[in-house]
C-alpha cells in the first residue's frame, strides 16, 4: 500500500531538468560544425496568383547559401495529411497571409532572416474570404458536409412546448505552446536524413518528408525528446518546419536549423477552428430536451489539414453529457483564407459542447429557471445513446454531478451569490455548472493503436521506448510507473528514451488524450512478455517447479510469496547467461471500437471521461472586467495512476478553456491579416486571470479496462470546464441587466461584457 501511494503521487520525471534548466529542446540540441540556419519567407497576402519569385536580392546577400521554393521540391511539393489540398510552397496561388512561398538558408540566422525580407512575389490579388458562412454560401467546402442523425427531430417538435432557436459563435485560439515550432535536421551517410523536430507526430514529419523528397520512409529518422508544449498545434503543423530543414539537408548535404519566432510562429500556424453555429432545441413540460438541433459552419482555413477530423468530433460530442431523443447536427468545413485551422486540445469537442449550452442558456432565461435545472434533467443515464449509436456504459455524468454539487454545497453558492447582489449595486456574481462528456480515442479507428520497445540491459536496467512525446503532460512518467509497476522494481532502474521513428514505427501522433492509454498498454504488453521470460529462468535458478509460484516484489523474485536470495540484477544477468532475449516489443490496438461512416453510427469510443464543474465570478459593471472567485469540479478520474500529474492536467486545462472564453481574441481583418499577431495583441490568462481558487475532488468511481491502469485519459476533458465561464459571467450580467440577449459570442472579453451590461 505504501509502495503504490508514493508510486501514484510520483513527481514527474522532467520536473528536476526543468526548473534547472537543462532539460533539451531542439532549440538545445548541440550544434554540428557546419550547421546552416533557415528562414521563411512567406505571403504578404491572403488570396492571390503567383505569378513571379524574385529571389536574386536575397541569393546575392552575403552568407546566403541557397534559396528553395517549389521548384526545388525533388518529390511531391504536399503536405496535406487528410486531404492533398496543401503544398508545402506555394505554387502559382497563395491562399493566406502566412503562406510559406521560399525557404532561404544562410550562415547564421539573421542573415537567413534578412534574406527573407529581400524577396519579392508578384501576386495578382484575389478575393479574401475569412468568413465560414460566406464560404458555405459560395461553396468553398473542405469536404462534403457531415450529419449525425438520432430520432427523428421533424416530428419530435410537434412534442415540444418550448422551442428556442438561435446562434452561437466560439472564435478560434493560438496554441501559445512556450517552445515555438522549429526542427534541426543532419544528413546521415548515404543520403539518409535525421531530423530532430518539435512534433507531436513523429510519424507525420517522417512520412511527409518522405513523400516531399521522394525517398522512402526508411531513409528519414525523427527523434523527439519533449517538447515545449504542443495542445494539438504541433500534431501536424509541426510538419513544414521539419520537411523544409530536410530538404535543405536534401540539397546541401549540411545540418540546417530553423525556430520559428513568436510572431513567425503566431502568422504563419494555424489555430483552433472559429465555429458559428445554428440551434433550435425543444425541451417539454418537464424541462427534458426532447430535440435538438444544430448547424455548425467550422472555420477550417485556407486547406483541410486536420480539420475534417475536427467537425467530426464537434459532432460527435454536439449533446456533451445529455441524453437527447431526437437530434439533427449538421457540420460544414468552410474553406477560408485562413492559415489552416487545426487540432486544438478538445478537438472541435468544446465548439459543439458550447452551443448546446448556450441553447441552454437560452431556453432556461426564456423559460425563467436556472439553466442548471435544464443541465441537470438530462445528464446522460446508463444506456442511453448518443446520437452517433454508441451506448453510455457507467456515464459518470449524474454521479459527478451529485458529487459536485454536494461537496461544494451549491445551495450554499447560490445563497451566498443572491446576497452579495442584492446588497451591490456595482459588482454582480454570477455561477454556472459545466459538465463534460468527452470520448477517449481517435474517431479515426486506425489510428488507435501502439507500439513500445523494452530493452532489459545485462546490468539491470531497463530503456524503454514508446510511440508517446513527452510535451510536458507527462506521458513519460506515466511509462515509467507502467515498467516500473509490471516488473516492480524501483523507479530509478528505468529510463525513457526520445521517441524515434527507427525504435518504434508508424506511430499516431500523441494526441486525442490516448497517448497514455495506448503507449502505456503497448508497453504493459512488452513488459509482461518479458516478465513470464524472466519467471521461467527464476523457476530453474530456484528449483521452483511451479512457474506460476514465481513472482517478482520490488526487486526481489519471491517464491510462492516468500522472498528468495534471487534479486532482479542477479536474474537478469541469469537470463542473459543461458541466452535468453531481454528485448521485447508490445503492439496494442483498442478493441471494440469501429465506426461506419456511411451510416454515421458505431462504436468509436473506448471509453468516456464525465466531470462537472462548478465556476464562481464577479463582474465589474462599471468597468466589464471580470475575476474568477473560484472553479469547484468533480472530476472522473478513473484510478488515476498519478494524482499529481493528472490533477495537474486538471488545472491546466481549465485555465486554458477560460482564456479561450473570456480573453483571447483572434482578430484577422477582412483582408485576411493577423492583427492579433504577438502577446501584446493577444491576451493569454496569466496568474491574475486564473481563478483564485481552484479545486479538483477526484470522483469515486472504478475507471474503464481500456485506460491504463484504469486511470482514465486526462489531457483534453478539463479544458471544456472552462465554458463555464462563459456562462457564470452571462449569470452575473443578467442579475445587473436581467433583459440582456446574450451574443453567445465567445470569448466574453470585457468590451464585450461591458456592452451586454448596458444593453
Ligand atoms: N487527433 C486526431 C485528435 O487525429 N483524431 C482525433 O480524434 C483527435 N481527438 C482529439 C485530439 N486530437
Ligand atoms: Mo543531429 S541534427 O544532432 O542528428
Amino acid at each position: 500500500m505504501k509502495q503504490e501511494q508514493t508510486h501514484k503521487s510520483l513527481k514527474n520525471i522532467d520536473s528536476h531538468g526543468h526548473v534547472r534548466g537543462e532539460s533539451i529542446y531542439v532549440d538545445d540540441i548541440a550544434v554540428q560544425q557546419g550547421t546552416l540556419y533557415g528562414a521563411v519567407y512567406d505571403a504578404p497576402v491572403a488570396h492571390g496568383h503567383l505569378k513571379h519569385i524574385n529571389v536574386r536580392k536575397a541569393k546575392a546577400l552575403p552568407g546566403v547559401v541557397a534559396v528553395f521554393t517549389a521548384a526545388d521540391v525533388p518529390g511531391e511539393n504536399q503536405i496535406g495529411g487528410i486531404i492533398p489540398d496543401e503544398p508545402l510552397f506555394a505554387d502559382k496561388e497563395v491562399h493566406f497571409w502566412g503562406q510559406p512561398i521560399a525557404f532561404v538558408v544562410a550562415q547564421t540566422e539573421d542573415i537567413a532572416r534578412e534574406a527573407a525580407q529581400l524577396i519579392e512575389a508578384e501576386i495578382t490579388p484575389l478575393p479574401v474570404i475569412t468568413d465560414p458562412r460566406e464560404a458555405k454560401e459560395k461553396g468553398e467546402l473542405i469536404a462534403p458536409p457531415r450529419t449525425f442523425v438520432l430520432g427523428d427531430t421533424a416530428t419530435a417538435w410537434q412534442a415540444c412546448p418550448h422551442v428556442y432557436s438561435g446562434q452561437a459563435s466560439t472564435n478560434g485560439q493560438e496554441h501559445l505552446y512556450i517552445e515555438t515550432q522549429g526542427a534541426y535536421a543532419c544528413p546521415a551517410e548515404n543520403g539518409n536524413i535525421k531530423i530532430h523536430s518539435s512534433t507531436q507526430g513523429p510519424t507525420a514529419v517522417q512520412k511527409t518528408a518522405a513523400r516531399v523528397l521522394g525517398l522512402p520512409m526508411h531513409a528519414i529518422e525523427v527523434d523527439v525528446t519533449r517538447l515545449g508544449g504542443g495542445f494539438g498545434g504541433k500534431e501536424d503543423q509541426a510538419t513544414p518546419w521539419a520537411v523544409m530543414v530536410a530538404l535543405a539537408v536534401y540539397h546541401l548535404k549540411r545540418p540546417v536549423k530553423y525556430i520559428l519566432h513568436r510572431m513567425d510562429d503566431m502568422r504563419m500556424t494555424g489555430k483552433r477552428n472559429p465555429y458559428t453555429s445554428d440551434f433550435k432545441i425543444g425541451l417539454d413540460a418537464n424541462l427534458k430536451i426532447i430535440a435538438y438541433e444544430a448547424t455548425f459552419y467550422q472555420n477550417a482555413g485556407a486547406a483541410a489539414d486536420l480539420s475534417p477530423a475536427v467537425l467530426e468530433r464537434t459532432l460527435f460530442h454536439c449533446t456533451n453529457s445529455y441524453y437527447v431523443p431526437n437530434v439533427t447536427a449538421t457540420a460544414y468545413s468552410c474553406r477560408t483564407n485562413l492559415p489552416p485551422n487545426t487540432a486544438f486540445r478538445g478537438f472541435g469537442g468544446p465548439q459543439g459542447m458550447f452551443v448546446i449550452e448556450a441553447a441552454i442558456a437560452k431556453a432556461a432565461q426564456a423559460l425563467g429557471v436556472p439553466a442548471a435545472d435544464i443541465q441537470q434533467k438530462n445528464l446522460l443515464q446508463a444506456g442511453d445513446s448518443f446520437p452517433y449509436g454508441q451506448k453510455a456504459e457507467n456515464p459518470e455524468a449524474v454521479s459527478s454531478w451529485s458529487a459536485a454539487t454536494r461537496k461544494y454545497a451549491l445551495d450554499h453558492i447560490a445563497q451566498q451569490t443572491n446576497a452579495f447582489n442584492a446588497v451591490n449595486a456595482h459588482y454582480k456574481k454570477g455561477y454556472a455548472l459545466m459538465p463534460i462528456c468527452f470520448g477517449i480515442s481517435f474517431t479515426k479507428t486506425l489510428m488507435n493503436q501502439a507500439r513500445a520497445l523494452v530493452h532489459i540491459y545485462h546490468d539491470g536496467s531497463v530503456g524503454v521506448s514508446t510511440g508517446a512525446v513527452e510535451m510536458g503532460q507527462g506521458v513519460n512518467t506515466k511509462m515509467l510507473q507502467v515498467a516500473a509497476q509490471v516488473f516492480s522494481i524501483a523507479n530509478e532502474r528505468i529510463k525513457l528514451e526520445t521517441t524515434n521513428t527507427t525504435r518504434v514505427a508508424n506511430t499516431s501522433p500523441s494526441a486525442a488524450s490516448a497517448t497514455a492509454d495506448l503507449n502505456g498498454k503497448a508497453l504493459e504488453i512488452a513488459c509482461r512478455k518479458l516478465l513470464e521470460r524472466l519467471k521461467v529462468v527464476a523457476a530453474e535458478e530456484l528449483a521452483i517447479a511451479n512457474v506460476t509460484d514465481v513472482t517478482i516484489n520490488n526487486g526481489w523474485v519471491h517464491a510462492k510469496g516468500q522472498k528468495t536470495e534471487l534479486d532482479w540484477n542477479t536474474l537478469v544477468l541469469q537470463a542473459f547467461l543461458k541466452r535468453v532475449s531481454l528485448s521485447e516489443v508490445g503492439h496494442y490496438a483498442t478493441p471494440r471500437i469501429h465506426f461506419d461512416q456511411s451510416k454515421e453510427k458505431g462504436h468509436p469510443f473506448a471509453y468516456h471521461v464525465y466531470g462537472t464543474a462548478i465556476t464562481e465570478v464577479t463582474v465589474d459593471c462599471i468597468r466589464g472586467t471580470y475575476e474568477f472567485d473560484a472553479v469547484k469540479i468533480v472530476h472522473d478520474f478513473g484510478a488515476s495512476m498519478n494524482t499529481i500529474v493528472d490533477k495537474g492536467q486538471i488545472e491546466g486545462g481549465l485555465v486554458q478553456g477560460i482564456g479561450w472564453m473570456t480573453l483571447e481574441e483572434l482578430e484577422y481583418n477582412k483582408q485576411g491579416k493577423l492583427l492579433s499577431n504577438a502577446l501584446s495583441t493577444y491576451k493569454v490568462p496569466d496568474i491574475y486571470s486564473v481563478p483564485k481558487d481552484i479545486q479538483v475532488e477526484f470522483l469515486a468511481a472504478e475507471g474503464s479496462n481500456l485506460a491504463i491502469f484504469k486511470s482514465k485519459a486526462v489531457g483534453e476533458p478539463p479544458l471544456m470546464y472552462g465554458i463555464g465561464a462563459y456562462f457564470a459571467i452571462l449569470n452575473a450580467v443578467r442579475a445587473f441587466n436581467p433583459q440582456v440577449t446574450p451574443a453567445f459570442d465567445a470569448p466574453f472579453t470585457p468590451e464585450k461584457v461591458l456592452t451586454a451590461l448596458y444593453e
